[in-house]
């Protein structure tokens, strides 16, 4: 597969192939865990994705085969946060997560080796999860100090039941693909050497659905869950579908023409 780069950075790659966007952590060394540049860059494309018509379906991975993101860089924890060149604390990932949550389009996790913490939420997120066999996942919160009590907690335990996300939170044990998928934590388990391909066919085939259903569908399965901002999401895309009617051009027009609106042509169904 010929990845064709759309904008360089320093932390990771953001590569598209044929309406496929790829998001890669790219600090392999650290089995992929973020700092807060590697979360703004991961916002800034994800803003590029939401913009660009070019893409339909987005993939968030890491790069090297052995981890897809072991969460917060714990060598720049600081006090109150994760500290950049800007002496900053942040946890500018939250702001991701809800990115990942709100765009109209699928994103689909693809997990090689360790999805642990704050990388495990991310998985979490995504609107489906394929693993290699070699992935690992689970939660190190209690171990490190640290916690997500927002997606974290709540929609993982609407992924695997509350019991389940209450054990992987408290114990911080890990589990492998198998035990993920019976689980019903990732949607597909796969050889390592065949993630790639099966993650393209699935892409492939949201592709060729309807981007409208897609996009409603997303944020309906939001909608409940996400309180307010989920009902926001769901009325938006009313909202603009309202506005592809003549009906609501009727009432545009009629205020630009300085006349009274003449909604009586259009049907009242029942
Ligand atoms: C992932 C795990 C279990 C893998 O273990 P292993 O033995 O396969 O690898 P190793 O040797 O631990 O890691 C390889 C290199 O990556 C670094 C390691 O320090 C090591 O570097 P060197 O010693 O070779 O120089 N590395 C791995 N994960 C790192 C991390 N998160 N930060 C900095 N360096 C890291 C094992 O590596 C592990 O347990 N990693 C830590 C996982 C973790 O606790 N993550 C943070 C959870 S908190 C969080 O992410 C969070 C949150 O809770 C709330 C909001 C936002 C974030």
């Amino acid at each position: 597969v010929q990845w064709e780069t759309i904008k360089e950075y320093e932390e990771i790659l953001f590569t598209l192939h044929e309406g496929i966007a790829k998001i890669s952590i790219n600090r392999p060394h650290k089995h992929n865990a973020f700092t807060p540049l590697t979360v703004t860059e991961m916002i800034d494309a994800m803003h590029i994705c939401r913009e660009d018509p070019r893409i339909d379906v987005i993939i968030l991975t890491g790069e090297g085969g052995k981890a897809f993101c072991s969460g917060g860089d714990q060598s720049v924890r600081g006090h109150g946060g994760y500290i950049g060149d800007d002496h900053v604390p942040r946890l500018n990932v939250l702001d991701l997560q809800r990115m990942i949550r709100s765009i109209p389009k699928a994103v689909i996790a693809m997990v090689a080796g360790w999805a642990i913490g704050g990388g495990h939420v991310l998985h979490v997120i995504c609107d489906l999860s394929i693993a290699a066999e070699n992935a690992r996942f689970g939660q190190t919160g209690p171990k490190v100090g640290s916690f997500d009590g927002g997606f974290g907690a709540s929609y993982l335990a609407r992924v695997v039941g509350q019991k389940k996300a209450r054990e992987i939170w408290f114990l911080c044990d890990q589990y492998d693909a198998q035990e993920a998928l019976q689980m019903g934590l990732v949607n597909k388990v796969v050889p390592l050497e065949e993630l790639e391909t099966t993650t393209i066919a699935w892409c492939k085939k949201i592709q060729e659905k309807s981007p409208l259903s897609i996009r409603m569908l997303k944020s309906s399965f939001n909608a409940e869950l996400d309180g307010q901002a989920g009902i926001q999401e769901l009325a938006g895309n009313a909202t603009l579908l309202y506005y592809l009617s003549e009906e609501a051009k009727e009432g545009q027009n009629s205020f630009l023409e300085k006349r009274k609106p003449d909604f009586s042509k259009f049907p009242k169904f029942p």
